[in-house]
């Protein structure tokens, strides 16, 4: 197996405006402390089903949004509240939606896997891994076809690109020139099994490393980039973007990045090294972003303050709103079960 090879960013912090860089940071931090808050909440028993934390991903999704205009789509996954936030959600009613709560985003009945939100261009968690690379692949093609000048960001994990629905959906946006992007955020690790050898473990799921070099199969532009850093996130994501919304050409983006927790919430991870956890905190990409924006005296600690205070003070209000919204009417379970006449719009 080659050793994989991250395409350097050629962007420089000085060329993108300080306020996206905030915006970054502070996207990064309000998924970070809400994940936080998550994971104590769930321990606790107030929130009911399964969470899976984005904790040491969160560069990706402020990456990838920074690069978006507001119209355009993404896809997520079942580990998708830090796209939802960083897409523009409202944290206060993720909250409430992962407490079952009628104030929620779906009014209680989807839950943390299941949450979507079509008025700001998020079409939904997914429980059915690989299901978001057609969905978006079709919403694409939707764009195409009426001109709505959207483009779709399918985002999704190592193991989901590892799904057949990856390599139809690719090859069909290729012949048909849609405007798409799929992003893999490799995270080291489908449920328990590793994307690569661990010490330890010959285990693997892919025999390539660079699955940016699967755009080659495509006819596509394919590229694997440092998922740990927003910039360079941003970077990939705006280029493809626009290769997209002009030209009609999709591609594929690998960003590596690492899973800190376990798959779920209460995984033990027996079958991951303790070392591998311990090694993936050292590659946090939040203390990171904060060095990089006081050494290059973008910012400065105390307007990094005042952004840390806001982000705990919306958390905390987002927790409040949950606790105090009522549950849902029981009468209520056998409504939006199927879609209603016209059809939301994409
Ligand atoms: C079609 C399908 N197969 C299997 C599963 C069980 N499953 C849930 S999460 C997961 C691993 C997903 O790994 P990856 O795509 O890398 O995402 P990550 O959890 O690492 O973010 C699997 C196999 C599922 N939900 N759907
Ligand atoms: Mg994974």
């Amino acid at each position: 197996m080659t050793e994989v090879v991250v395409k350097e960013k050629k962007i420089t912090p000085e060329e993108i405006p300080k306020e996206k860089l905030l915006w970054m940071y502070k996207t990064m931090l309000r998924i970070r402390r809400y994940e936080e808050k998550t994971a104590e909440l769930f321990a606790a028993g107030e929130l009911p089903g399964f969470i899976h934390l984005y904790i040491g991903e969160e560069a990706i999704a402020a990456g990838i949004m920074a690069a978006l205009r507001p119209e355009d789509k993404i896809t997520s996954t079942h580990r998708g509240h830090g796209h939802m936030i960083a897409k523009g959600g409202s944290m206060a009613k993720m909250m409430a939606e992962n407490m079952g709560k009628v104030t929620g985003i779906c009014k209680g009945k989807g839950g943390s896997m299941h949450i979507a939100d079509f008025s700001i261009g998020e079409l939904g968690a997914n429980g059915i891994i690989g299901a978001g690379w057609p969905l978006g692949t079709g919403a694409a093609l939707a764009s195409k076809l009426l001109g709505l000048g959207y483009v779709v960001v399918c985002i999704a994990g190592d193991g989901a690109a590892e799904q057949g629905t990856f390599h139809e959906a690719v090859n069909l946006a290729s012949i048909w020139k849609l405007p798409v992007v799929y992003f893999i955020e490799d995270n080291e690790y489908g449920m328990g099994m590793p994307s690569w050898p661990k010490p330890g473990d010959p285990r693997k799921s892919k025999n390539i490393k660079n699955l940016g070099d699967r755009g080659i199969a495509y006819g596509i532009p394919g590229v694997t980039i440092d998922g740990n850093d927003p910039i360079a996130v941003y970077e990939a994501v705006k280029a493809a973007v626009e290769r997209a919304r002009i030209e009609g050409i999709p591609s594929i983006i690998h960003a590596l990045t690492c899973r800190q927790r376990g798959h779920f919430e209460g995984d033990p991870q027996l079958y991951r090294p303790k070392e591998d956890v311990e090694a993936c905190k050292k590659r946090d990409p939040i203390p990171r972003f904060r060095k990089l924006l006081i050494e290059k005296g973008i910012a400065t600690e105390e307007e990094l303050k005042k952004i840390e205070e806001e982000v705990e003070k919306e958390v905390a209000e987002a927790i409040e709103f949950g606790r105090k919204s009522p549950f849902p009417d029981p009468k209520e379970a056998y409504t939006d079960i199927y879609a209603s006449e016209p059809f939301p719009e994409v």
